[in-house]
């Protein structure tokens, strides 16, 4: 796993190189974490998480000299910004409700199919609602992940509020006491109050119909926007509940060092990267292999 998340990180690794090149270098302490501050900025891992992790370097390692040991504390203080302040996320038995949310294009659609299809083959009961009502052709395209996959989907129709395309799906559920029901959003502008007001109403209906499953959103982040990432999820937060992140699109750029931004800087677990366009180009986020297979 670790090889592979190397390869799909490959732009990503460039864009670190110069921090790796620091270590190499010959340089003494002090022009080391000089040449860290800007080198980590320009590996899109933003202002302040830098400023984070300099510091923290700098009041932890008074008494190291050496590169490979200054190298080891780095990747600690980046393992340690990576995990979640509140524990490991919630795992194991009883239903799960997954409701993925984000901006236009991110990933959800995608992104709920190759969850779909990761529990599917945990042996899971797997259902996926189409509550994307408003984009045109959303509703086909889950179908067509569905049969793919062989899960069933729960669809809505065209304009349809997607709170009522939910208790649909809840009461499918429950009849045939499902494990996982993954629900698709539709794209929304964080600025929309009305489409965040529309969020919570999914949310209420879960909880109504479906008071006994655990409930997780998941933000939806594409990785490829870099800095704005953070931006994004910060109106996210205001969307009651999030438990994570997923970060998408990791494959194809050389900004995921944003991962270490978004994850410093909201406190919101990353629970999943997106490395693909199929559905089983994903990872389980695990903060350790992550840094590791930046900085190798
Ligand atoms: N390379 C790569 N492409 C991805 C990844 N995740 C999604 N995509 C692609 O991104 C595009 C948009 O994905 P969707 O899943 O439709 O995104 P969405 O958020 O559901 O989009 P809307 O419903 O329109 O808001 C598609 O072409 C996907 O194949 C990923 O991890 N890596
Ligand atoms: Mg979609």
């Amino acid at each position: 796993m670790l090889g592979s998340l190397r390869e799909k990180l490959a732009r990503t690794r460039n864009a670190f190189r110069k921090v790796e090149d620091l270590f190499r270098s010959g340089k003494r302490r002090d022009e080391i974490l000089d040449g860290l501050e800007e080198a980590l900025i320009q590996a899109d891992v933003g202002v302040p998480a830098t400023e984070t992790i300099v510091a923290a370097l700098k009041a932890k390692t008074s008494k190291v000299e050496s590169e490979a040991g200054l190298e080891r504390a780095l990747k600690d203080e980046l393992v340690a910004l990576l995990s979640p302040r509140d524990g490991n996320p919630p795992t194991g038995g009883g239903p799960a409700v997954i409701l993925m949310v984000g901006v236009n294009g991110g990933g959800k659609t995608t992104s709920a199919a190759k969850l779909a299809a990761r529990y599917k083959q945990d042996g899971r009961r797997v259902m996926l609602a189409a509550a994307d009502t408003f984009r045109a052709a959303a509703q086909e395209q889950l179908a067509i992940w569905g049969k793919r996959l062989g899960v069933p989907v729960v669809k809505g129709s065209y304009g349809a509020d997607p709170a009522a395309v939910v208790f649909d799906a809840a009461q499918s559920f429950k009849a045939q006491q499902g494990d996982i029901l993954l629900v698709d959003t539709a794209g929304r502008i964080h600025t929309n109050t009305n489409l965040m007001a529309e969020l919570e109403k999914v949310r209420r209906v879960v909880v109504r119909e479906l008071p006994d499953a655990r409930i997780e959103s998941l933000l939806v982040l594409d990785a490829t926007v870099g800095q704005n990432a953070v931006l994004q999820a910060r109106e996210f937060l205001k969307f009651s509940g999030l438990t994570g992140i997923f970060l998408t699109k990791v494959d194809g750029t050389a900004k995921g060092g944003a991962a270490i931004a978004v994850a410093s800087e909201l406190g919101l677990p990353i629970r999943y990267l997106g490395v693909g366009e199929g559905e089983e180009d994903m990872a389980e986020f695990s903060p350790r292999e992550f840094v590791e297979a930046l900085l190798s």
